[in-house]
């Protein structure tokens, strides 16, 4: 009797690139299948990089969700920038992002131009096609094409599905042989206070506007387990200035009530848990600027 060969796996690691809000977490969400990376309207949401596992019988694929690339403007986009450059770097493939509805501008061709220098293979994915006619979709794969650093272009909408698993299959064939890196339960490497404290911080992205989004970043300060089933937490929420602070406290602490409502539920939908959040706001200045903060809150 001859036993037959056990099949190989494959693994590896597909860095996601693109401009801000073209959908790049949205769409690292729909292929994992799970919630990863927080999601706004706002631009640069992302600011770390983000591993999302996605497992199949004999494949793993690690998608890492980066923040949109963008010219730094401080200490923090400086590190999200860097970041982005070494992902990219190390990865064994990229997943260029554009916008289906409104194609192909500077940003993207910027993008372009850094990925041509990249040794990995480049795919690129049109989102956002539930939006965008059939004419808009045409014109921003031809001008996608156009830009010359993709092997294959990718039509999706990472909000309707459609598309994705056509794109996540040809993913999964770039990835080289090689072991697992991940257990096959695990969805993200993200750990969990980092993990709530985003929760948190997508509350505050839905409402507030302006500078408010860029200024506010939340840190877990505890979690306790109190009985089986409830969970309390503490979460700071920093901002640069006393106005940002009055803006999130909110009428009668109006608006800081509504976030901590809206990232309870999101946070026991993601745990199964019951949980008490205890959400505190402090002005901290410049802390987009302080080097140790920004090592502390795990932006590096
Ligand atoms: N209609 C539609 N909206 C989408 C789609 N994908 C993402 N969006 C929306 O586009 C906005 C930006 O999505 P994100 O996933 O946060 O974008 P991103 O590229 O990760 O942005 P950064 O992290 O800021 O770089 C959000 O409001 C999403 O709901 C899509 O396929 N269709
Ligand atoms: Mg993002």
């Amino acid at each position: 009797m001859t036993a037959t060969p056990p099949v190989p796996t494959r693994s590896g690691f597909i860095a996601l690139a693109g401009r801000p809000n073209v959908g790049k977490s949205t769409l690292a969400n729909a292929i994992i299948g799970a919630k990863v990376a927080i999601v706004s309207d706002k631009p640069q949401t992302t600011r770390r990089a983000i591993r999302g596992v996605a497992t199949g019988p004999h494949w793993q694929l690690v998608l890492i969700d980066l923040p949109g690339v963008q010219r730094p403007r401080d200490a923090l986009t400086a590190r999200m920038q860097r970041r982005v450059e070494r992902e990219l770097a190390d990865a064994d493939g990229c997943l260029f992002v554009v916008d289906a509805e409104q194609g192909i501008g500077p940003g993207d061709r910027f993008i372009a131009h850094l990925l041509k220098g990249a040794p990995v293979p480049v795919v690129a994915a049109a989102n956002k096609t539930d939006r965008a006619d059939r004419s808009a979709t045409v014109r921003t794969l031809q001008a996608t094409a156009e830009l010359d650093v993709a092997d294959e272009i990718f039509a999706v909408s990472a909000r309707t599905g459609a598309g994705v698993s056509s794109l996540a299959d040809h993913l999964v064939s770039l990835l080289p042989e090689g072991p697992f890196h991940y257990s096959a339960k695990q969805h993200s490497d993200q750990p969990e206070p980092l993990l709530l404290a985003e929760l948190v911080r997508e509350q505050i992205l839905v409402r507030t506007r302006a500078e408010i989004p860029h200024a506010v970043e939340v840190e877990i300060t505890e979690i306790e387990q109190v009985g089986e089933q409830l969970l309390r937490i503490e979460g700071l929420v920093l901002v640069e200035t006393e106005s940002q602070k009055g803006i999130l406290i909110g009428a009668g602490g109006a608006m800081i009530k509504a976030i901590g409502i809206g990232a309870r539920r999101a946070i026991e939908r993601e745990l199964g848990l019951r949980v008490h959040l205890e959400l505190s706001v402090r002005v901290r200045r410049h802390w987009r600027a302080d080097e140790r903060l920004l090592d502390r809150l795990g932006i590096e």
